[in-house]
């Protein structure tokens, strides 16, 4: 059976919501964030040596990586949920997919923790000006793009809206400004509305 290595507030309701939507039997272990730190409990590197999460063991084969997990579960578990692989959209799935851990996934960060560091009274230069450039630049192209749309790719759910779903919810709820964004906030909407993320959400809060 598929193991999640879930830690609280984490990159792994991806996996969760995307183990949900998949239906197939799954073991959910659970670890908490020190309240301090922030950090994994030491004993997440007893699966994986960075300790991080979300973690699965799939086969007897434990794979880190977020996007890792969404393609693999997909390709061997719920095909439907990719376009046909010789599609111009399966290019648009794995851009979208790639898209956010990379290019989205930084300025994100680097906009929770200035604001983090802004509010214990850090006087950030560079930093602020270059974080508030790249996540303009960023958010505002998924806004432009969800114009119109209530999924990333072929209006229809698909892998890439489990990864990319987790940055754009981060960042509206958690970050000043965020929502001037309204194509973004609709597709938050409709994607929290979906029966497999509440289950996964009830999963997380219990
Ligand atoms: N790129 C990895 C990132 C994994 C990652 O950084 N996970 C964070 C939670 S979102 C974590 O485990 N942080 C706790 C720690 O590093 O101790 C992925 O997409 O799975």
């Amino acid at each position: 059976m598929i193991k999640l290595h879930h830690l609280n507030a984490s990159r792994s309701m991806r996996i969760l919501w995307l183990l949900e939507e998949i239906g197939e039997p799954y073991e959910l272990i659970k670890y908490t964030r020190d309240e301090q730190t922030h950090l994994a409990p030491a004993s997440l590197k007893a699966i994986h040596p960075l300790g991080k999460s979300p973690v699965i063991e799939l086969d007897g084969q434990v794979i880190a990586e977020s996007g890792a997990m969404v393609e693999v579960l997909i390709k061997r578990l719920a095909p439907h949920l990719a376009p046909d692989e010789s599609s111009a959209a399966y290019i648009d799935y794995l851009t979208w997919i790639h898209f956010a851990e990379s290019s989205a996934m930084l300025p994100f960060l680097l906009k929770i923790f200035n604001q983090y560091e802004t509010q214990s009274g850090t006087d950030l230069k560079f930093l602020n000006s270059y974080t508030e450039t790249e996540f303009n630049k960023v958010f505002t192209h998924i806004n432009n793009h969800l114009a119109g749309r209530n999924f990333l790719v072929e209006e229809r759910l698909t892998g890439a809206d489990f990864m990319l779903g987790f940055v754009v919810q981060g960042a509206l709820n958690n970050l000043k400004g965020a929502q001037a964004f309204p194509h973004i906030e609709r597709y938050i909407q409709n994607l929290e509305s979906i029966s497999s993320y509440q289950r996964a959400l009830a999963k997380e809060q219990n």
